[in-house]
């Protein structure tokens, strides 16, 4: 696979396509970056955009997570002492699961984000700023309680970031567009420059196929679940024959998704699927890539019931590692 495919292979959007290229044309030593508001579980969520940051490792990009434990205060997700206890349980879970030691640099956003410089910086974005503008680039991040003062300060400390971690390219999900979008906007005002972005996918909910899979509401799958809880989740998904479902009774879009757990998750980290089946049924099914198994799917010589056993084997092969890290952790 060329460079450019490696950087953008499963990304739902680059902003822009062009910038990304002349990124792909010589990535070496170019840092990329994910912020995360800290949490003490990391869920399928945080696994997505961390399967970017491999991608981008392979390609020879320097990998810079950014543990946001200032953001996470505005956020209203605790005290500041108890964002920094699960900051630390989260790099440990990321290391787990696969983010090269060597290759990716943890840095807590209030290491910087409280010095002088940068809160000059950041009172100079306010002041260029409406109320309107940043309450619309935090709609999909913030909680549904009122908005607060300090979630209009949130992106702007977002937009800064990307300059002061000295940034080549921000990497986050779809629910981080609006941010970026303002980044690119607010940063050329204060004279900074501006950075490609690019966006992975939010994956639907799982039983219904609806909407977004979240942690708040719905199910969502984390490093604190067991082999059973995974086999139970993925059993109990909304997995029709195809890759199109038909929106439900009241018009709502549907995804499968079995099948995007599959090209988002487990086909980006392993070489081969092999889907065990008794003799007596065909015997067992081996794919090297996401679009033989969604065809085998909408053929019928896969049957959900076994694609679904087979994801939820690959599934918990993956978090087992963060798992096993989480209750060392927890002693
Ligand atoms: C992501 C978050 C917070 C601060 C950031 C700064 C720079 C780049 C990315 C960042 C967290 C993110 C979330 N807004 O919703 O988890």
């Amino acid at each position: 696979m060329d460079t450019y495919d490696l950087i953008t292979q499963n990304a739902e959007e680059v902003v822009t396509d062009e910038e990304v290229r002349e990124l792909a044309a010589d990535p070496g030593g170019k840092r990329a970056y994910v912020g995360y508001e800290p949490s003490g579980v990391l869920h399928l969520g945080h696994l997505l955009t961390a399967n970017k940051l491999i991608d981008l490792q392979e390609a020879g990009m320097e990998v810079v997570v950014l543990l946001a434990d200032v953001h996470a205060y505005l956020n209203g997700k605790g005290t500041f002492e108890e964002i920094r206890d699960t900051a630390e349980q989260m790099k440990a879970q990321f290391i787990a699961y696969g983010l090269d030691e060597e290759s990716t640099e943890f840095v807590y956003g209030s290491e910087f984000q409280l010095d002088e410089e940068y809160t000059l910086d950041l009172h100079e974005l306010e002041l260029s700023t409406t109320m309107n503008r940043a309450q619309r680039a935090m709609a999909e991040i913030q909680g549904d309680e009122t908005a607060k003062v300090s979630h209009l300060v949130y992106p702007l400390m977002q937009t800064l970031d990307i300059e002061y971690l000295d940034l080549d390219l921000a990497v986050g999900g779809l629910d981080q567009r609006k941010v970026h979008m303002l980044a690119r906007e607010k940063l050329p005002e204060v004279d900074y420059e501006v950075r490609p972005a690019l966006h992975t996918p939010i994956v639907a909910d799982l039983t219904s196929g609806e909407g977004k899979m979240s942690s708040s509401e719905g199910i969502t799958i984390s490093m604190e679940d067991s082999t059973e809880d995974v086999e139970e989740k993925v059993n109990s998904a909304y997995c029709p024959p195809t890759r199109d479902p038909e929106p439900d009774e009241d018009g709502n879009e549907r995804e499968n998704p079995v099948l995007e757990l599959f090209e988002y998750h487990v086909f980006p980290r392993f070489e081969e699927i092999v889907v065990e089946r008794p003799e007596k049924y065909g015997g067992d099914l081996t794919y090297e890539t996401y679009e033989s198994l969604a065809a085998d799917l909408e053929s019928g010589e896969l049957h959900p019931a076994d694609a679904k056993g087979t994801l939820a084997s690959y599934l918990d092969e993956l978090i087992a590692p963060g798992r096993e890290k989480l209750r060392e952790l927890r002693g």
